[in-house]
C-alpha cells in the first residue's frame, strides 16, 4: 500500500495510490484542434487548451509512480451502427458526425481527429477505451477492467468538465468508485460550465467526489518516490 495525503475540496483525502487509476477523457484532437468536432458544434476551441500542460504533469506522475493510466476517446464505428440517429443528425449536415473535415470524418474511430493529442499521447501498455457515448462505462469495458485491477479510486481529468468528465464521474459514482476531479486537468468551452461541473461535483459534502488541483496531488506523489 501506498497511501498519499493532500487537501482537496470538500475534505482533505487520504488515497492508495495503488487501488487509484488516472482516467484521462476524451483528450482528442477532435475536440481541442480547429476543424473537428467541438469547432463543428460553434466553439472555441482554444478554451481547453489550459488543460493539457496540468494534464501532461499529472500523466507523467501517474506513469513515474506505476499508477494505472486509462485514455478515452469518444466515438463512432465508420458505418454509424454506434451513433444514435439523435446524436447525428444534430448541427449543421456539412460538419457533423461522420462528414469529412480537414482531420478526417468527424469523431469516427480511425480518422486522424478522433485520435488523442500529441502532447497526451497513450503508451502501449495504457489501455484506451473507446466510447460511443458521453459516459465512459456506457457500453464500454471499463467497468470489467477497473474491477479487474482492484481500483476504487479515480483520479479524473480530460474534457469537457460538464459533458464527458460529469457523465463519467457520475457513472463512477454510482458504481462505488470515488472520483477525485483535477480542477485544472479538466476545460469546458463555457467557463462558467467549467466552475459549475466542478461545484456540482463538491457540493453537499462531495456528492459525486471531489475536486483538487493538479499542485497537491503532484507535490504528494513526488514525496512518494
Ligand atoms: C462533448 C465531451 N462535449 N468529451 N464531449 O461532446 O465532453
Amino acid at each position: 500500500m501506498h497511501s498519499i495525503k493532500f487537501p482537496a475540496e470538500p475534505a482533505p483525502l487520504s488515497v492508495d495510490v495503488d487501488k487509484s487509476a488516472l482516467i484521462i477523457i476524451d483528450m482528442q484532437r477532435d475536440f481541442l484542434e480547429p476543424g473537428g468536432f467541438g469547432e463543428a458544434l460553434g466553439n472555441d476551441v482554444s478554451r481547453l487548451q489550459a488543460a493539457v500542460a496540468p494534464c501532461r504533469a499529472v500523466l507523467d506522475a501517474a506513469r513515474h509512480v506505476g499508477m494505472l493510466v486509462i485514455h478515452t476517446r469518444e466515438g463512432h464505428r465508420p458505418d454509424l451502427t454506434d451513433a444514435p440517429p439523435h446524436k447525428v443528425e444534430r448541427g449543421d449536415p456539412a460538419t457533423r458526425i461522420g462528414a469529412p473535415g480537414p482531420m478526417g470524418r468527424i469523431l469516427v474511430r480511425g480518422e486522424p481527429g478522433h485520435d488523442i493529442i500529441p502532447e497526451l499521447y497513450p503508451l502501449p501498455s495504457e489501455p484506451v477505451i473507446d466510447k460511443p457515448g458521453k459516459g465512459a462505462f456506457y457500453q464500454t469495458d471499463l467497468e470489467l477492467m477497473l474491477k479487474n485491477r482492484g481500483i476504487d479510486t479515480l483520479f479524473v481529468a480530460g474534457v469537457t468538465t460538464e459533458v464527458c468528465v460529469n457523465t463519467t464521474v457520475r457513472e463512477a459514482n454510482d458504481r462505488g468508485f470515488r472520483c477525485i476531479v483535477l480542477s485544472d486537468c479538466c476545460a469546458s468551452y463555457f467557463p462558467e460550465f467549467h466552475q459549475m461541473g466542478l461545484a456540482m461535483i463538491k457540493a453537499q459534502g462531495g456528492i459525486f467526489g471531489s475536486v483538487v488541483g493538479s499542485g497537491p496531488l503532484l507535490s504528494s506523489l513526488a514525496g512518494m518516490s
